[in-house]
């Protein structure tokens, strides 16, 4: 992309907090990003973020999980000592809290209004950013997912703040109204000048951010001496593969617990021709492989 056209990328600022669906809906359509106001209660945070803490030194204890710094991307070298950040994954195995994001009203909506009425989950995590980190890659959350970009919205992200974000505790990095850039060049979209139009948000935990899978992100720069956490649930068409296969992962007791609706989200549930069995589209939400699969039979 010539110098020219990188100078005609010009960015939005955020839009205005906001409880109103009505404008939140708007707010995507011209900035590619709604900040919902309270979506959450602060007992509700408080809990949460209790939650995370105990989970975040459970997976270190235990040496599972993912640990980073954020610049894995770039393909450099990082000691052990360096991860100060955890990504704790598949947070539908872990805690009752969790599950309300699977379609919380104040944020599905707003993903539908984005992505189209059927829905499936991709993944939900915490995205906990030590004091330390560095910054990952500016990225687009659905481009890496389909062998060639596609310029129309199949995947959308929510972020629930746990932590207040700003600049100093490396509040997320988004670019308002990038969604309608025309489709760019990984390399292009982490040049110094597209780099310095994303900056870090500051907004109150509680709130949720919620944005197009085409808008270009990432994290901030955390300096702040505590870990921020937010908890990401994104969200694709039915088409496309989730990042996490919770027809395997999720389990058993936890699936005692969600609605036919969380798990019709969770993809227990067949699209068109698509995702069925038996070569039927029709997938029960209570399907029983042992019972209904049909397998080898004599007459
Ligand atoms: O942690 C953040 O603020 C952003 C994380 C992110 O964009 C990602 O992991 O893809």
């Amino acid at each position: 992309m010539k110098e020219s056209e990188i100078k005609s990328l010009v960015p939005l600022d955020y839009p205005p907090l906001t409880d109103d669906l009505e404008l939140a809906k708007q707010h995507l359509d011209q900035y590619g990003i709604a900040l919902i106001k309270d979506v959450i209660s602060q007992k509700e945070v408080c809990d949460i973020k209790q939650r995370l803490e105990e989970q975040f030194y459970g997976e270190e204890k235990h040496k599972v999980g993912s640990k980073v710094r954020g610049d894995e991307r770039y393909g450099v070298d990082i000691h052990e000592d360096q991860k100060v950040s955890r990504l704790v994954w598949n947070l539908i195995n872990k805690g009752d809290c969790f599950l309300q994001f699977i379609d919380h009203p104040k944020i599905f909506p707003l993903i539908q209004h984005i992505i189209g009425d059927k829905v499936i989950l991709c993944s939900m995590g915490a995205h906990m950013n030590g004091s330390g980190n560095e910054k990952m890659p500016l990225h687009q959350d659905q481009w890496p997912l389909v062998p060639h970009p596609m310029n129309f919205d199949f995947m959308a992200n929510s972020m629930v703040l746990i932590s207040d974000n700003s600049p100093e505790n490396g509040g997320t990095r988004l670019i308002p109204g990038s969604h309608k850039w025309p489709l760019i060049e990984y390399a292009t979209a982490n040049s110094e000048e597209i780099q310095n139009m994303a900056k870090s948000i500051s907004a109150p935990s509680g709130t949720a951010i919620v944005w197009s899978g085409r808008v270009w992100h990432g994290n901030g720069l955390n300096r702040s001496g505590h870990i921020r956490s937010n908890i990401s649930t994104a969200f694709l068409q039915p088409w496309v593969r989730p990042q996490e296969n919770h027809q395997y992962s999720i389990r058993k007791e936890v699936l005692k617990k969600i609605t036919p609706k969380q798990r019709s989200i969770l993809g227990f549930s067949s699209f068109g021709t698509l995702g069925g069995h038996d070569g039927s589209s029709v997938s029960p939400a209570d399907f029983d492989r042992e019972s209904e699969s049909i397998g080898m039979l004599k007459p």
